[in-house]
């Protein structure tokens, strides 16, 4: 006899364990927040209660989706930016008078933790209304000890207040702060020796990146953060790539890094790399398309390698004002030619290897964690095809079920 506490059938799961995994007409039962047992419903046990029956009324379900780069806790917007560069200005330009990512500085130290937890939650809302129930949130906009420890409170408590499993990741090294113009090397050691042990002594950091590129950190000052990341014990991510080839990948590979981000510029000795470390490559359609990029990542390439592709929003104020993890996918079509598979095992299965995850999360399979989102859909390729629309009926988090409808 087994107990349960919640049973799902008249649905058609997507497991995502071997492709999309197919099963229709499945059950799916929970038992103290994980998945206890999953099959087709005419192979449920003989015996079996279930303190809740819920009807998926033809629905399809699959893995809650994950969004595996996200920076949406910031102040402020940049749509002046947007503007200027309709008008012709480039990004680096931006960056360079000071616009781009320290305007956002700006705001975010600017703001409250009460504000900057408003202006991140409606950002929140929509990824959570599309199903997705694992974000990975980037620090990145405060700089300074006091404001990326804000940052980083602040998407902490998003994980406490709302149905959604949040992965932390220390970006300290994103942009010189206006303290340090000049002296970088001097703003490292302050993120090395101080930030970053303070931020781990109060449980912030889940992971550490780095945006290693020409207006950012170069490779040597990026293996600096690594060593300090790994001397407390933290797994490593980085911006790799995206604006031209900085070794990155590789730089990412030696150090075992979950993923490598962007890699529009990734070269073939980045990816023989990234192959041998198990590191995954997470494509980011949104910024692409927001910058008006021209250079594809070397997607065929990465897939004869073999190396797992995901898909996140990158969700930020200046290259990728996105909070659609459904659009991303799309896009990872449309843009990067991604198969429709692809795309959805990028933002499950993949996305869950890309934060460490993949044991507990990112396929249906009993002992995982019971995070699940339901779609009125016909088949799960529909995910990524479609464009604004938003076919998510319901989610279930940790077995707790959030309806939309
Ligand atoms: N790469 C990006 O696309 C974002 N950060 C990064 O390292 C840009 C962030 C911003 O412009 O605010
Ligand atoms: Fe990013």
């Amino acid at each position: 006899m087994q107990h349960w506490d919640s049973l799902w059938t008249n649905l058609h799961l997507a497991t995502m364990q071997d492709g999309y995994g197919e099963i229709r007409d499945g059950a799916i039962a929970v038992k103290d927040g994980k998945i206890a047992w999953l099959g087709a419903r005419a192979a449920l046990p003989a015996n079996y209660t279930a303190d809740t029956l819920h009807d998926g009324k033809g629905y399809w379900l699959t893995p809650g989706l994950i969004d595996c780069h996200s920076h949406i806790v910031y102040a402020g917007n940049r749509s002046d930016e947007f503007e200027a560069r309709l008008n012709g200005v480039a990004y680096e330009e931006i960056a360079r008078k000071g616009g781009g990512i320290l305007s956002t500085v700006r705001a975010t130290r600017a703001a409250s933790e009460a504000e900057l937890m408003q202006a991140s939650v409606t950002r929140l809302r929509h990824l959570l209304r599309e199903g997705v129930t694992t974000i990975e949130i980037k620090s990145g906009y405060g700089l300074d000890l006091e404001n990326e420890a804000k940052m980083l409170r602040v998407a902490r408590q998003i994980g406490r207040d709302y149905p959604v499993r949040i992965k932390t990741t220390f970006l300290g090294a994103h942009a010189l702060p206006p303290e340090y113009t000049g002296r970088a090397d001097d703003y490292l050691t302050e993120l090395i020796e101080h930030m970053l042990p303070a931020l781990v002594a109060e449980g912030l950091v889940d992971a550490v990146d780095a945006f290693c590129e020409k207006i950012g950190f170069s490779a040597d000052q990026t293996e600096r953060v690594f060593q300090a990341a790994h001397r407390h014990g933290l797994p490593v991510k980085l911006h790799a790539e995206q604006l031209s080839d900085q070794g990155g990948a590789v730089l990412t590979a030696r150090y075992e890094g979950l993923s490598a981000d962007h890699l529009e510029y990734l070269s073939a000795p980045g990816i023989a790399a990234m192959q041998a470390s198990g590191t995954v490559a997470v494509l980011l359609p949104g910024a692409y398309y927001f910058l008006r990029e021209t250079k594809l990542p070397p997607i065929a390439a990465l897939r004869e390698a073999g190396v797992p592709m995901a898909l996140a929003t990158d969700s930020n104020p200046g290259t990728s004002p996105m909070t659609s993890l459904l659009l991303a996918m799309n896009m990872g079509c449309t843009l990067f030619r991604l198969t429709p598979q692809e795309a959805l095992q990028g933002v499950t299965q993949h996305a869950a290897k890309a934060l460490g995850l993949q044991d507990q999360l990112g396929s249906l399979a009993a002992g995982k964690i019971a995070d699940f989102a339901l779609w009125a859909i016909d088949r799960p390729g529909d995910l990524a095809y479609g464009i604004g629309g938003n076919p998510c009926v319901a989610s279930v988090f940790a077995g707790c079920l959030n309806s939309f409808t």
